[in-house]
Formats: C-alpha cells, sequence, structure tokens
C-alpha cells in the first residue's frame, strides 16, 4: 500500500508536562517518518477550521480555550496506514479508560475539567489528515 501522512499534535497539556519528547520518542521507535515539526501557537481561526466538525458541541469553547492555553507542537508524520496506527499508539480519546502501553493511557488522566486533556491530537481518516495537514503546513 502507498505510503501515507497523518498530523500529529501534542496538546499544550503533553508541552506544558515536558512530554514532547516522550510522544516523539514513540512515533520513532514504532518506525514512523518525521516529516515536519514545529512548536507553535494556535489561532482561534486555525482551531475552528481544525475542529470544523465539533460545531455544536458543547466542549467545543473549552476545547478551543484549552488548545489555546500554551504553545503546542505539530508534526506530520508518515508511513504505511500511520493514520490508523498512530491512532492506536494515542488510545481512546478518553484518558481514564485508554489502554496501558498507549499514549493516553500512560501518560494522561482525568483532571475533573471541562475539556478531555489528552495529550495528543491525531487524524482520525486519510481525507482528515489531508485536511488537516494543509491547515497547519500549508504548502506541504
Ligand atoms: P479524538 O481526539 O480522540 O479524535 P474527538 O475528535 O472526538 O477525539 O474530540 C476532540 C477532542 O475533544 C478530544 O481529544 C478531547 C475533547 N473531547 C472529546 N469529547 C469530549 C467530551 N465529551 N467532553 C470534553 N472534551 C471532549
Ligand atoms: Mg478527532
Amino acid at each position: 500500500t502507498d505510503s501515507q501522512r497523518t498530523l500529529v499534535l501534542v496538546k499544550p497539556d503533553g508541552v506544558a508536562r515536558g512530554l514532547v519528547g516522550e510522544v516523539l520518542r514513540r512515533v520513532e521507535a514504532k518506525g514512523y517518518t518525521l516529516v515536519a515539526l514545529e512548536l507553535r501557537r494556535a489561532t482561534p481561526e486555525l482551531l475552528a477550521e481544525h475542529y470544523a466538525e465539533h460545531a455544536g458541541k458543547p466542549f467545543l469553547q473549552p476545547l478551543v480555550d484549552f488548545m489555546l492555553s500554551g504553545p503546542v507542537v505539530a508534526a506530520v508524520v508518515e508511513g504505511q496506514r500511520v493514520v490508523e496506527g498512530f491512532r492506536s499508539l494515542a488510545g481512546a480519546t478518553d484518558p481514564t479508560v485508554a489502554a496501558p502501553g498507549t499514549i493516553r493511557g500512560d501518560l494522561a488522566r482525568d483532571w475533573g475539567r471541562k475539556v478531555i486533556e489528552n495529550i495528543v491530537h491525531g487524524s482520525d481518516s486519510p481525507e482528515s489528515a489531508e485536511r488537516e495537514i494543509g491547515l497547519w503546513f500549508p504548502g506541504l
């Protein structure tokens, strides 16, 4: 099968807790290739597009506020079936039930806040991945 790309974000909780290296270590140890990597501040405009699928949901505003609370690390990661593969590395959305061995299962927890803080974002389909890469890395 053809190689694929996905957008990975280390969210502000992951950056603030010093987990950037740990996340990238797992991506590299799995055998995927980093093709772009940048420490970056999101903007409300970028996040409105990035999270367009969540428009109207009650957690959208807390989610956007959280994503604006500090720098994020944005990366484009490449490899066969990497979209599915990184979702597998990340684990379930809710870190309380995410399997041990996954990024979220090992490194995140419920802090009792309105938004789920779960360390990483990974695109959920090849189509989402190309759309999100275009938003975060125009021209790549
Ligand atoms: P994922 O990041 O696993 O793709 P998602 O796209 O459904 O999950 O949601 C985006 C983020 O929003 C998710 O990583 C954490 C937060 N979130 C999702 N559902 C939530 C909820 N019910 N309450 C609070 N935050 C939520
Ligand atoms: Mg998602």
